[in-house]
């Protein structure tokens, strides 16, 4: 490795971008930012798709190895429903994990406040056991908020959603506690935006955090406003498995927009994870994420290669 090289242990797939609107079985605009779980010793994305309309359902694709022959559902799994006062403008960017403790998935996706002004972004909750029958828990906290993603277990007996409000014109992650999924507490800021750094501007939850022995693995995006638009990257924070203190946090981006279709597309400059997936065979960490809100790709990372870089960062 040369000296100014940085250490890169993202690798880009190289069958990347592996889902397409070509590829579609009915007419899409765009697909991206999916929410990533294995179901079915296969790997489930609920892909969020845009329409010409500009809104957005939710799709699922599966595939076995997570990277080849992906199968696309021809029928939407998930789209907004006004009875549970989501407007019509749609779902975006799930988030699945898979709870233990209630044997079934959950699934975190923004959607937006029918009946409100403005229509603000916020967080509604689904479950279901089979991707096929879903439960709806109704919206959690109040808007606007974004990003959001229970941890897989409750803490002391509590659930934790970490989501991403507006507060004051601030855009960092929080934490909230309930006990019963319903009423939620005990907030706080978990990771803040920083100063004057590549995401300084907001920062939001990427895929759920992901349990380690060094404790909670959170993957982020930060966002820099720029001269010629908006850039996201990815960063990587590890959490308290306990009290969900921030144990370490990378000084820089650790991924970001490099190639043409993350560079170009609906949105430039974009890589927005959603969903991981650990292969507990190979500790191969993939890494599902939104290209310029145009495609879905894949990045992939030693698991351990990430935990020793993120135990050399002290910064936070
Ligand atoms: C964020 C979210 C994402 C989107 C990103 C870049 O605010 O809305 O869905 O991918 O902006 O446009």
């Amino acid at each position: 490795m040369n000296k100014n090289e940085f250490e890169e242990f993202f690798k880009r797939y190289e069958g990347n971008p592996i889902l397409t609107p070509e590829i579609w079985p009915y007419k899409v605009s765009s697909v991206f930012n999916p929410g990533a779980i294995k179901f079915n010793n296969e790997v489930l994305l609920l892909v969020r798709v845009e329409d010409r309309e500009g809104h957005s359902h939710l799709t699922i694709a599966t595939s076995k190895d997570g990277k080849t022959n992906w199968h696309i559902n021809p029928e939407p799994a998930l789209a907004a429903e006004p009875e549970f006062g989501e407007a019509i403008f749609g779902l975006e960017d799930p988030r699945i994990v898979w709870s233990e403790e209630r044997q079934e998935y959950m699934i975190t996706c923004v959607s937006f406040f029918e009946g409100v002004a403005g229509e603000p972004p916020g967080i509604s909750l689904i479950t279901t056991k089979d991707f096929s029958d879903f439960k709806r828990l109704g919206r959690q906290l109040i808007p606007p908020n974004k990003d959001a993603s229970l941890l897989p277990k409750t803490i002391k007996g509590y659930y934790a959603l970490i989501h991403r409000p507006i507060v004051d014109g601030r855009t960092d992650i929080w934490v909230s506690f309930s006990k019963d999924l319903n009423f939620w507490g005990k907030e706080r800021v978990l990771i803040p935006a920083r100063n004057r750094t590549w995401d300084n501007a907001r920062v939001g939850l990427g895929p759920p955090p992901i349990e380690t022995p060094e404790g909670w693995l959170v993957i982020y995006h930060g966002a820099k406003d720029t001269a010629s638009g908006t850039i996201y990257r990815v960063g990587l924070v590890l959490l308290d498995l306990e009290t969900l203190e921030v144990i370490r946090r990378s000084r820089d981006w650790v991924f970001g927009p490099k190639e043409y279709y993350e560079r170009v597309g609906d949105v430039d400059d974009i890589v927005f994870p959603c969903g991981a997936i650990v292969d507990e065979k190979t500790n191969e960490l993939l890494v599902y994420y939104g290209a310029a809100d145009s495609v879905v790709a894949l990045a992939t990372a030693n698991l351990d290669d990430v935990l020793t870089y993120l135990k050399k960062c002290t910064e936070y």
